[in-house]
């Protein structure tokens, strides 16, 4: 199939699973059209299959917003147009939706019938898709999708609650690469960093409020009281000043540090004890996910899509958004006995293998070619 794939290409989690699914799909023989406005952090490598088209938007004095979605629009047509795509797969629904069913409609003045599918990550349809600001177009959009999915239950459910969908959602869950994501022997680096032998708490987000990263901090925080252990936070966004403060504030000096936004994150993931996610809200929580790939246990928020992939009390735990002392109470579970650790890490890995790439990349296939052949056979019925 010749596959035109919109995301965005920074470190959100959207983006990774529109890149990662693209390089599947290309490695199996499908030729693979990417088209966002800058490289995909994570198309870092060639591929006779995969080729990257860049949107790029002629400014004008009189634009105080640069009409992204209309350059977004002429490029789609121009790829369909001339790579001849078999289907459009746009990731997350704003302005991805909306735009898509533009350029099917310009491609239709063309003679071409583009199946369009659409896959909802969580913000679109949890936080920022709610907002008047977008809603209609959202709802409109998922309506007029040829294909929409969700990349957990609980998403499908939120869709269905705050929006007034008439069309089809089906589940088809995130997924992680065992060839990149595993437990790499990286000692050396776990001395450097925990020299006496301390637990080491690992924290993966875009620092925004939603992933509510002060309990991060504060379950950190109660943990360190018992056990010797040290925080490492990767990633980085509009919290994390706050987050420096209150590190300050309960005095946690160099046990806690921030390391930025980081490619290899497997790397620093495969020293991991424990991973805490906390967030608010979570339609999947792919980060816990890679975590899990590298034999980290979890400490999740019963938030979200979270139960669909930690289970409580095997790959770790689920606490009440917020309750930051039960959190507390199970890492120390966890971390306080060697036994128990080591066979939380070994659950968790089991559980990974069952979101194996190798196993959910057959899904979207399958999705795709019935989408295609539905497509078709509605408009021949017409
Ligand atoms: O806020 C983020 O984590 C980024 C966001 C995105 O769309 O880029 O992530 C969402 O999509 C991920 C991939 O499907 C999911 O694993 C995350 O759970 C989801 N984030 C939220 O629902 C907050």
């Amino acid at each position: 199939m010749k596959i035109g794939i919109v995301c965005y290409p920074t470190f959100g989690g959207s983006g990774v699973v529109a890149t990662e699914l693209g390089k599947a799909l290309a490695e199996k023989g499908h030729r693979i059209h990417f088209i966002t406005y800058s490289q995909p952090v994570r198309l870092d490598f060639f591929s006779e299959n995969i080729s990257y088209h860049e949107v790029t938007a002629a400014t004008y004095a009189l634009f105080d917003y640069v009409p992204y979605e209309s350059a977004l629009t002429s490029k789609l047509v121009d790829v369909a147009r001339y790579e001849k795509l078999d289907i459009l797969h746009v990731h997350y629904a704003i302005p991805h939706a909306s735009v898509a069913y533009m350029a099917k409609k310009i491609l239709a003045t063309h003679g071409i019938n583009l199946p369009v599918v659409t896959t909802l990550h969580g913000t679109d349809i949890t936080l920022v898709g709610r907002d008047s600001s977008y809603e209609p177009v959202v709802t409109f959009a998922i309506n007029h999708s040829d294909g929409v999915t969700a990349v957990s239950e609980s998403l499908r459910r939120d869709t269905f609650a705050n929006f007034k969908i008439e069309n089809e959602i089906e589940v088809i869950h995130n997924f992680i690469d065992l060839r990149r994501f595993n437990k790499q022997p990286k000692d050396h680096f776990r001395k450097a960093i925990a020299p006496n032998g301390e637990k080491l708490l690992v924290h993966t987000s875009n620092f925004r409020a939603v992933k509510r990263v002060h309990d991060v901090v504060n379950v950190f925080d109660r943990v360190r009281n018992s056990i010797k252990s040290k925080l490492l936070l990767i990633g980085d966004g509009p919290e994390r000043h706050n987050i420096e403060q209150l590190v300050r504030d309960l005095e946690l000096g160099d046990d806690v540090r921030f390391l930025g936004k980081q490619e290899m994150i497997e790397e620093i993931l495969s020293i991991g004890d424990l991973f805490i996610m906390p967030s608010e809200t979570e339609s999947f929580g792919l980060a816990a996910l890679e975590a899990m790939a590298c034999q980290v246990p979890v400490i999740s928020a019963d938030s979200g899509g979270m139960p669909e992939l930690n289970v409580h009390g095997v790959t770790g735990y689920l606490s009440k958004v917020g309750d930051v002392e039960n959190m507390a109470k199970h890492a120390i579970e966890i971390l306080g006995n060697e036994e128990v650790l080591a066979k939380f890490k070994q659950n968790a890995l089991a559980r990974a293998k069952e979101f194996d790439i190798k196993v959910i990349m057959p899904q979207y296939e399958a999705y795709y070619q019935r989408i295609i052949e539905q497509t078709f056979a509605s408009k021949s019925c017409r």
